[in-house]
């Protein structure tokens, strides 16, 4: 069993996942306006990744005992100037996703709440992988530059990312 506030913790979490998501769908949205279509592709994808975690604090909370209280979601930003920003963007929303991460973690720790330490240790290495995915991304870009010919590219190579959830531990 896990305490109250870590609980509510968790709940907040789901939130901010289920937030990432919808911060990613407006960002596939602009990629589609520019009829960048694999961009669009790599976040609708994106959005699919962030269902999965805000979904195994889903799980995790009823396994201990506690329900699930969603909140509304924030409205996200919907106007981009390039393709640079939106991955500068979601390259600093990954690092305050990591901090968020890493606060629960700093609690789990706190309460020697040893099975959440165990939950958020899958947290910690998926979000090297996520921080790791955006700045590759953005640093592509940058070299590329915004509307050269490598972006038809990687357009062309984003179109074919598919979801493949993790495999249970
Ligand atoms: Fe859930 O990792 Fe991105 O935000």
């Amino acid at each position: 069993m896990i305490s109250n506030k870590m609980a509510a913790k968790i709940n907040e979490q789901i939130k901010n996942e289920l937030y990432s998501g919808h911060y990613y769908v407006s960002m596939a949205a602009y990629c589609a306006s520019l009829d960048l279509q694999g961009f669009s592709n790599f976040f609708i994808i994106q959005e699919q990744e962030e269902r999965f975690h805000a979904m195994k604090f889903f799980h995790y909370l009823y396994e201990q005992g506690h329900d699930v209280k969603l909140t509304g979601l924030d409205q996200p930003k919907t106007e981009f100037a390039s393709l640079e920003e939106v991955f500068d963007l979601a390259w600093k929303h990954e690092q305050h996703v990591t901090s968020l991460i890493n606060g629960l973690m700093d609690l789990a720790i706190e309460e020697r709440d040893y099975a959440t330490q165990n939950l958020l240790q899958w947290y910690i290495g998926e979000q090297v992988e996520e921080e790791a995915t955006m700045s590759g991304l953005l640093k592509k870009i940058q070299q590329m530059g915004d509307r050269g010919a490598g972006i038809y590219m990687m357009d062309k190579e984003l179109a074919a990312r598919t979801f493949t959830p993790p495999a249970a531990e």
